[in-house]
């Protein structure tokens, strides 16, 4: 897979695309991600990229200009009414990064991981002119409710969310359908050596060896700890109707 990211600020996302996972994975080949600088494409000597909204009022706005030309930059075609959309699914997605979008959950993540090329377009200052959302055919997505200064913290949380579902990203085949929200439910506790710590002990089944019984207090403990925490997620009809009976039978035990 092959990602570029259209920022402002590439610097808050370097450290991030080298190191664990991700860092990973673009060593091993799985994937490329390239970091532009907005300002490559920006007005004149300051290389201006935003300006002050038509109408009046505080703050700048992203101008047209710049994006177009750092999209044909990255897609080497043009850009714009009257060519297709930036955004060709499932090949290529390209993201507006925006509080105003599609908000990111892990479907929609599974969808990202299938595309073979993903452009995000992150966002800053008071946002963006609107002929950028008209023009280009971007996809708008939000990591949440809740206002980020920019967008390239929630372009490095999608960046992250996707390159761990490429094949082998993880290095443990599996794994990455094994945790929270795979399924729909919440990840089971864990534990490793030693088997009591400052008078914590961890829980017997877990070292009985029985590896049915294992299955069925991790499946039960997945199921008690969405219930408590995350009933929505049952709801939505994440987990199979069986594991929702179990919950409302308080079928599990600590
Ligand atoms: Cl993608 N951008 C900004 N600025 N704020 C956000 C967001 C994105 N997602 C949630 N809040």
């Amino acid at each position: 897979m092959q990602i570029d990211v259209v920022t402002l600020f590439p610097g808050m996302l370097e450290g991030m695309v080298g190191a664990s996972i991700v860092g990973r994975a673009r060593q091993a080949g799985i994937c490329e991600i390239r970091l532009h600088d907005l300002r490559t494409w920006g007005e004149g000597r300051w290389r201006k990229v935003d300006d002050r909204p038509y109408g009046g009022g505080p703050g700048m706005v992203i101008r047209c200009e710049p994006v177009y030309r750092a999209l044909e930059a990255v897609l080497q075609r043009p850009v714009g009414p009257g060519t297709p959309p930036v955004s060709q699914p499932p090949r290529t997605r390209a993201l507006l990064l925006t509080p105003q979008g599609r908000r990111l959950d892990q479907p929609l993540v599974r969808e990202l991981a299938r595309a073979e090329r993903l452009v995000l377009l992150c966002g800053r200052y008071e946002g963006f002119d609107e002929r950028i959302r008209r023009g280009l055919g971007l996809e708008e997505v939000s990591i949440g409710d809740y206002v980020l200064a920019g967008g390239e913290a929630a372009a490095a949380v999608v960046i992250e969310a996707v390159v761990r579902l490429l094949p082998g990203a993880l290095g443990h085949e599996g794994s990455a359908e094994d945790e929270s929200f795979a399924d729909g439910t919440l990840e089971y506790p864990q534990y490793t050596r030693p088997p009591v710590f400052r008078s914590m002990a961890v829980p017997e089944v877990l070292r009985s060896g029985d590896h049915q019984a294992v299955e069925r207090w991790r499946r039960a403990q997945a199921l008690e700890r969405t219930r408590a925490r995350r009933p929505d997620l049952l709801r939505e009809g994440g987990a199979d109707a069986g594991g929702r009976r179990e919950v409302d039978d308080g079928g599990s035990e600590a």
